[in-house]
């Protein structure tokens, strides 16, 4: 389904003149809006391709229709998105779930909606119905050299499937670990993991990237092989520069301060970029900014002090992309509201005044820290991250004109009231 062009000048002539007025105001209270409407427009946020349906959970899932069956559809979905909002122009994906059977007509396919490859994500938390050795007990950690080696085959094969896309990176997330107190020798486990990344970082090619996720817990409930920013650390330092660890907002322990786990990273050279969402328990995959906008500010406001110290560029030199599961809202709803919550946390770092911040926190001087971090917040910036939107030809507001649209209406009627998507 394909946003028609009119669709979206109409849109835009019908909220001109409010938004006009909005940004004229927002202008008037700030400084260097050229500079920051242009970091708007080249940062992109990558859509995972298994976001795309609903989601479920261990108890139900509740599909609204209309999902993507395939990879092309799940192409099509990310191009409405970026068709909307001029700031969705990657996708990610996983394999087994997206294999491309063609890769130059799927490529073909991304470039006519202005879409490129991001992260290729490996898969050896599922056994999958040709296999011949389960990871039940783990998978690049397992005791058994057949496992391992059947699992590292499958990372070198992802690593091939992105080559074919231009891909850059690969993404490894493994759910090993142990349920149980005495099931695994955390040292050797460590080291076996240690001895098959190594093995597929020697097959990665010059200009690649590997990203080790860590995740605190789940689905092993004793201990996770990569659980925390400190093991997914060693394994990169050991690996080598190629490697670098990707922060997932929701895979940390509750209160964890992820703002400082990042400025760290970044001083090290060390971080690979976001999945992006939200939580209030645990690895909740909610919607970016629908429980705790301010610490999304926060971690941007790391972000962008250690990118400009490194004289990194914001928009290429790290991995941003979202990671959620959209079990009650529409994912294509959702997944807009994700890209405008980043955006805004984005703009709203960049509105913060560094030299005044440093010269507060020299002078020991807290009340003006908070001052200067709170003032930045708390602008009303979204007629900055609208404007952007305009300037790159995508709708003022993305949610409005795809609620307005029938374009949902459409895709149930071309792909059925309950399809499955592939994935989780
Ligand atoms: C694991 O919870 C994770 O965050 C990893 O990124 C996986 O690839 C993805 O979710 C699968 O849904
Ligand atoms: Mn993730």
């Amino acid at each position: 389904m394909e946003l028609n062009q009119h669709d979206i000048a109409a849109h835009n002539e019908a909220h001109y003149a409010k938004h006009k007025k909005r940004l004229d105001f927002l202008c008037s209270e700030i400084e260097g809006e050229r500079a920051i409407l242009q970091k708007l427009i080249d940062f992109q946020i990558a859509i995972p391709s298994w976001a795309l349906g609903t989601g479920g959970t261990r108890f139900g899932r509740f599909p609204s229709g209309g999902e993507p069956r395939n990879l092309e559809e799940k192409i099509a979905d990310v191009g409405l998105l970026h068709a909307l909002n001029a700031s969705s122009g990657a996708i990610s994906l996983h394999i087994p779930w997206d294999i491309p059977q063609n890769p130059t007509a799927i490529k073909a396919l991304a470039a006519q909606h202005g879409l490129k490859f991001d992260a290729v994500n490996s898969n050896t938390f599922q056994d999958q119905a040709n296999q011949k050795h389960s990871y039940k007990f783990g998978s690049l950690q397992h005791a058994d050299k057949m496992v391992r080696q059947q699992a590292i085959d499958h990372n070198i094969e992802v690593i091939r499937h992105g080559e074919a896309l231009d891909s850059k990176s690969i993404t490894v997330w493994l759910s090993d670990g142990s349920c149980f107190p005495g099931q695994l020798n955390f040292r050797k486990a460590f080291q076996r993991t240690l001895g098959s990344l190594q093995e597929i970082y020697a097959k990665m090619p010059a200009d690649w990237k590997m990203f080790i996720e860590y995740k605190a817990f789940e689905p092993n409930f004793y201990s996770m092989t990569v659980g925390d920013w400190g093991q997914s650390l060693l394994y990169a330092q050991k690996l080598g520069n190629q490697a670098f660890t990707l922060v997932d907002l929701g895979h940390h322990l509750p209160n964890a301060n992820i703002e400082q786990i990042v400025a760290l990273l970044m001083m090290e050279g060390k971080l690979a970029g976001f999945h992006f969402n939200d939580s209030k328990y645990g690895d909740d995959d909610l919607t970016v900014g629908s429980i705790n906008p301010y610490q999304l500010f926060l971690i941007f406001n790391e972000l962008v002090d250690g990118m400009d110290v490194r004289g990194m560029n914001h928009a290429t030199d790290l991995g941003w992309m979202i990671d959620a599961s959209h079990n009650v809202k529409d994912p294509l709803e959702d997944l807009l509201q994700s890209i405008e919550a980043i955006m805004q946390a984005y703009a709203k770092s960049l509105l913060v005044n560094r030299k005044a911040l440093n010269q507060a926190q020299n002078e020991n001087d807290v009340v003006r820290c908070q001052e200067i971090l709170q003032t930045a917040y708390q602008t009303d910036v979204r007629a900055l991250v609208a404007e952007a939107r305009l300037r790159s030809g995508a709708a003022i507001d993305p949610l409005n004109l795809f609620r307005n649209s029938k374009i949902r209406a459409a895709l149930i009627k071309e792909r059925g009231a309950k399809t499955i998507a592939t994935g989780l």
